[in-house]
């Protein structure tokens, strides 16, 4: 059986999440169910970060402990998760005792290998970031590039991760197929190839991380600690045997924010310590609003329930799959996500389930006929079947999801072109065009699956099938002609209601 391992980035507790944080928490979400359908062993971790001086701050601010701060916004990620369906397997919190052992047992491994020095350091930080910025990064010598704030002047006395001794084996990783997509993967490696500094990895300033283990006085500089939470979650530090299983199969899904931790010093962490690098970054633009990035420090903060109380669930996930290609920036608009509920939901998925019911309750008795196995829509299915496995398998789920709707389109032009309505009550061409639009509605429950976590299981038993989508397996339940015929349909309420436009 293969494997499928998949993290989105662990998100920090400062504050609530917004659609930023949902949208590659959905999109890996999506992809995990991808491959359970696939009959994948699947892996699919999300979780939050939650140590570093950000936090201690956001609590001091609400006048709480670091450890308060994280277990009431942790929980307010777990939340919403569960408001949108995300089936993580595993929620992974930084403060965790195993996380503390894995980070530990991996660091001293890079120490003991020789990459781990101590050092001083002084530079300008940007706390929002938890990073330092050189002169050159900075806005008008002062600001942050990324919040625009002023950054701090901070000295420490601190170890050292000896990242300009791996710049060959970085190089020999950003040259493989490991970066996704190919623009991303270049500016990597400009990173690298733009002359590597060695890090600063650990703080004496603040208490709230995870210790060093050969010197009390020090913690983990909070991104060191962070990036281990992906072999944490499968056993490093705990289940050695766990962690061989799963690693380095593991498949990351990041923001262009965080490409520099993830393409340059996380390969590099792993190899100092032994290990292999990922196999698998793949890195996404930012949502804007009026060419902002959304954010939760600054007012362009939209929380994942505000949009389900308009959309639900299901409009909601379709949306961000199927409009907001991976790689580039892409700007939110409400306006486009009712023109594309409207357009894919209401009236293509949800206008053929009205029809394919009302008709089958008129013309066939409520009871719903088999497919014809030579169908014209069968090759489509078959096209749209390989179409849309390929692009997933690329991670890009608005081709997925563009591939999926081919056939859903075309089964209503099959209707409006046969006009089934018209026909004679039980007739051979009923059963034959409504065995036909049945099937497709039986597809299309398993292939929208992966978005429309709720429309699909209604669209299963509307049409008689006793189960879950979620229970078939692929490719074989992709193909023509499964929809055994005989079964009661019935007519439901309108799936996706049509949404005026506000
Ligand atoms: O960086 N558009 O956490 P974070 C698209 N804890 N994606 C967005 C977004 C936006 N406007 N805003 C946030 C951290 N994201 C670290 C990560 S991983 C070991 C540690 C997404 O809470 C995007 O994927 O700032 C980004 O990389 C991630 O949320 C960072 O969330």
């Amino acid at each position: 059986m293969s494997r499928f391992y998949i993290t989105t980035p662990i998100y920090y507790v400062n504050d609530a999440p917004h659609i930023g944080h949902a949208y590659p928490t959905v999109t890996a979400d999506a992809i995990a169910r991808w491959h359970r359908l696939l009959g994948d062993e699947t892996m699919f971790v999300t979780g939050t970060d939650e140590h570093g001086l950000k936090i201690q701050r956001a609590a001091e601010a609400n006048g709480i402990t670091p450890l308060e701060q994280a277990d009431r916004t942790s929980q307010r990620f777990r939340d919403a998760w569960t408001l949108l369906d995300i089936s993580n397997d595993q929620f992974i919190r930084t403060t965790e005792q195993r996380h503390h052992r894995s980070v530990q047992e991996l660091l001293t491994r890079a120490k003991d290998n020789g990459y781990i020095e101590k050092g001083s350091y002084a530079g300008h930080y940007c706390v929002a970031c938890e990073a330092y910025y050189n002169d050159d990064d900075l806005i008008d010598g002062s600001d942050c590039p990324i919040h625009e704030r002023p950054v701090e002047w901070l000295e420490e006395e601190n170890y050292f991760f000896k990242l300009t001794a791996l710049e060959s084996e970085l190089l020999d990783w950003l040259n493989g197929p490991h970066v996704f997509p190919e623009g991303k993967r270049n500016e990597a490696l400009g990173i690298v190839k733009l002359g590597l500094e060695d890090v600063s990895m650990t703080r004496t300033s603040i208490d709230w991380g995870v210790p060093v283990p050969w010197d009390d006085d020090h913690v983990f500089y909070v991104w060191y600690d962070a990036l281990i939470n992906y072999a944490t979650a499968v056993g490093f530090g705990t289940d050695e045997d766990e962690f061989n299983q799963w690693w380095p199969e593991v498949h990351h899904i990041i923001g262009k924010d965080i490409l520099r931790f993830h393409c340059v010093y996380w390969p590099a962490m792993l190899i100092a310590a032994g290990l292999e690098p990922p196999k698998e970054v793949h890195v996404s633009g930012f949502l804007l609003l009026g060419g902002k990035k959304l954010s939760k420090t600054g007012l362009t903060q939209i929380a994942p329930a505000d949009l389900v109380e308009d959309f639900g669930v299901d409009g909601y996930r379709y949306h961000f799959l199927r409009d907001v290609s991976f790689g580039p920036d892409s700007e939110f608009s409400y306006e486009q996500m009712v023109a594309r509920y409207n357009s894919d939901l209401a009236n293509t998925l949800g206008n053929l389930l009205s029809r394919v019911t009302t008709v089958v309750q008129k013309k066939c008795d409520g009871i719903g006929p088999a497919p014809d196995v030579d169908s014209a829509l069968g090759k489509v299915a078959a096209d749209s079947y390989a179409a849309a496995a390929e692009a997933w398998d690329r991670f890009q789920a608005p081709v997925a999801m563009e591939a999926t709707w081919q056939l859903i389109r075309e089964a209503n032009a099959y209707l409006e072109r046969h006009e089934p309505w018209k026909m004679e009550q039980g007739s051979p061409e009923v059963q034959r065009v409504m065995g036909d639009a049945l099937e497709v509605l039986r597809w299309a429950a398993i292939m929208a699956g992966p978005a429309l976590t709720r429309a699909s299981e209604a669209i299963w038993a509307a049409i008689g099938l006793d189960g879950s989508p979620t229970d078939e397996r692929l490719p074989e339940a992709a193909a023509w002609g499964r929809y055994p015929g005989g079964l009661t349909v019935t007519k439901s309420a309108p799936l996706f209601p049509r949404l005026k436009a506000e």
